[in-house]
């Protein structure tokens, strides 16, 4: 297994629209186990392949206290989503350090494919409701930051790029 290299906000490649996977094989397999061992490194609870420069319909979730309930999610669809919002303060991977209110359905249902190609479907609230629907953003290349106003944005982005630039001068 390798870490893989996540892209940081507000790199140009967060922006790339995801295609569907149409083969499940073992470098597929790879990619999975190379996601989760970035993601519990991190340690985050959600990360979308987007988000280590590949584009396709992929995401991996571990919301549980444990770090031992994966959850793989291959080109995922919302089939239904609760007229109820909810406001959750999210971060992630790709914008450390910074976490704030996004307002989303509080509930949804949605289906996927697993890593062997199987559909399932799934009924989520709470954290898994939130955390499925910003990983699935990525795949649209979506990131949290654009839900907030203008301003925070070009905060946020001010902030990534000069920590980007104390990064390279050491
Ligand atoms: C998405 O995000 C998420 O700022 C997953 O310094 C998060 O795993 C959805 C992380 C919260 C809903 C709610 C963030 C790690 C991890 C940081 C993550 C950081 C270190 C974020
Ligand atoms: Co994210």
């Amino acid at each position: 297994m390798s870490l893989l290299n996540i892209l940081r906000y507000p790199d140009v490649r967060l922006h790339k629209i995801a295609k569907p996977v149409t083969v499940f094989d073992t470098r597929l397999k790879k990619l999975i186990a190379d996601m989760a061992e970035t993601m519990y490194d991190a340690p985050g609870i959600g990360l979308a392949a987007s988000q280590v420069d590949v584009h396709q319909q992929l995401l991996i979730l571990d919301i549980s206290e444990t770090n031992d309930q994966l959850q793989v999610f291959i080109n995922p669809e919302i089939t239904w989503a609760s007229e109820e919002k909810k406001i959750y303060d999210e971060g992630c991977l790709s914008v450390p350090g910074v976490y704030d209110g996004v307002e989303r359905p509080a509930r949804i249902k949605a289906r996927a494919l697993d890593a062997d190609g199987k559909s399932f479907e799934v009924e989520a609230e709470g954290l898994l409701a939130v955390c499925l629907q910003h990983e699935m953003d990525h795949l649209k290349g979506k990131v949290f930051v654009e839900y907030l106003s203008p301003l925070k944005r070009n905060r946020i982005k001010t902030k990534m790029l000069k920590e980007e630039r104390d990064l390279k001068r050491g």
